[in-house]
């Protein structure tokens, strides 16, 4: 199977609305930030390029991946955004304590979704070693933060589409 077919911003085939009216918040983890970086700044150039005006868009950064949950949560209530996005990184190290953090942000973050009153998008990344990170924020599976900013997007109007 080539790496095309599994690079999900390929998939992504039905149009995206027309961002200018959004704005969004992204959360973004400091943990392996040579990585969340990259995926921050293809989120932010995604926003960008279907509308999304710079001022538009808030961003905070939070110490590790579990913070995200807080982050995200402030960013519903506080921030005037209609998405939120989180972007973090998990690398699998010697010890069980991957397991414990991955369930628990995306426990955490489920929550949101569920409770919170607009979307949070996951933009989590947990990978067995730093080289699949890689491969997801900028090598040759693309880069990860291009779709998160499609989805927040794509969210926002599925949430438009129920106020009329
Ligand atoms: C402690 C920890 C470890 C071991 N690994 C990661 C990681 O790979 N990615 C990440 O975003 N954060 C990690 N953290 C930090 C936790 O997310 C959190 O910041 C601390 O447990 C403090 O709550």
């Amino acid at each position: 199977m080539s790496s095309t077919t599994y690079n999900l911003s390929n998939m992504i085939s039905r149009p995206v609305p027309d961002a200018s009216s959004m704005r969004f918040g992204i959360v973004v983890s400091e943990w392996n930030d040579n990585i969340t970086q990259r995926l921050l700044d293809a989120a932010v150039r995604t926003f960008e390029k279907y509308g999304v005006q710079k001022e538009n868009i808030v961003i905070k950064s939070v110490p590790g991946s579990f913070e995200l949950i807080f982050g995200c949560s402030q960013m519903q209530r506080n921030a005037g955004v209609d998405a939120v996005v989180a972007i973090g990184c998990i690398i699998r190290g010697d010890t069980p304590h991957f397991e414990y953090i991955s369930s628990g942000t995306t426990r955490g973050l489920s929550e949101l979704n569920l409770h919170g009153n607009i979307p949070v998008v996951f933009g989590l990344l947990t990978t067995n070693n730093l080289q699949q990170a890689e491969e997801r924020a900028g090598g040759i599976l693309g880069n990860k933060g291009d779709e998160y900013a499609v989805t927040a997007i794509k969210m926002v109007e599925l949430a438009r589409s129920f106020q009329k």
